[in-house]
């Protein structure tokens, strides 16, 4: 019997060089990442992303950070949860930008990810966004930003990407006024 046609054609692969390196703990911070992978999709920005971890792999992730500028990767998205130091450590590699993603963790809400990403010592940067999805969503985007500083074309996408925010806002208030006009 006959295969049916696949759905989609296959996506074609990208073969640029990555620009942004994303970096994850364990496998298990993907579903919380993926929102900053499709910011990067979105924003049509070439990234790269790998599974490295400061404890479980140290001398892999200093090897990472520290070729980082050299394989022309221009920003480090290091996502981590709990005692979570893998972007402190991408940072304390590179003087690329690091932009760092508490995630959400099931002992601490989030906070112990959060303190450790943020809380770096004056001297080693980690820009850090909100825990978990809200901030793997921003992490795309603060990445986007930084490269569109060099990047025209993505400072039009990210312009247009805010308009669409206007564009869903005002149609929101229109919605809630007609709801709240209507008798109860
Ligand atoms: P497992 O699900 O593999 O047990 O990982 C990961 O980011 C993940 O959120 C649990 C959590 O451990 C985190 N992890 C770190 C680091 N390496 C792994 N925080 C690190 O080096 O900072």
């Amino acid at each position: 019997m006959s295969q049916p046609p696949p759905a989609r054609p296959p996506a074609e692969p990208d073969l640029r060089p990555p620009v942004v390196g994303v970096v994850m703990g364990s496998d298990s911070d993907l579903p919380v990442v993926r929102k900053c992978l499709d910011m990067l999709e979105h924003f049509d920005v070439p990234y790269e992303v790998e599974v490295l971890s400061a404890h479980r792999t140290p001398e892999r992730a200093h090897e990472y950070a520290s070729t980082a500028r050299m394989r022309g990767l221009k920003v480090i998205v290091a996502a981590a949860g709990g005692a979570a130091h893998l972007a402190g450590v991408m940072a304390s590699l590179t003087t690329i930008p690091v932009v760092g993603i508490p995630m959400l963790t099931s002992g601490l809400g989030g906070a112990d990810s959060l303190y450790s990403t943020v809380q770096m010592p004056a001297g080693v940067p980690v820009a850090t966004v909100a825990i978990g999805e809200a901030g793997a969503t921003n992490a795309g985007l603060l990445t986007a930003e930084i490269l569109s500083l060099a990047d025209e074309e993505l400072q039009h996408r990210l312009l247009a990407h805010r308009a669409e925010l206007r564009r869903k806002v005002a149609e929101k208030n229109e919605r809630l006024k007609a709801m709240l006009a209507e008798p109860r």
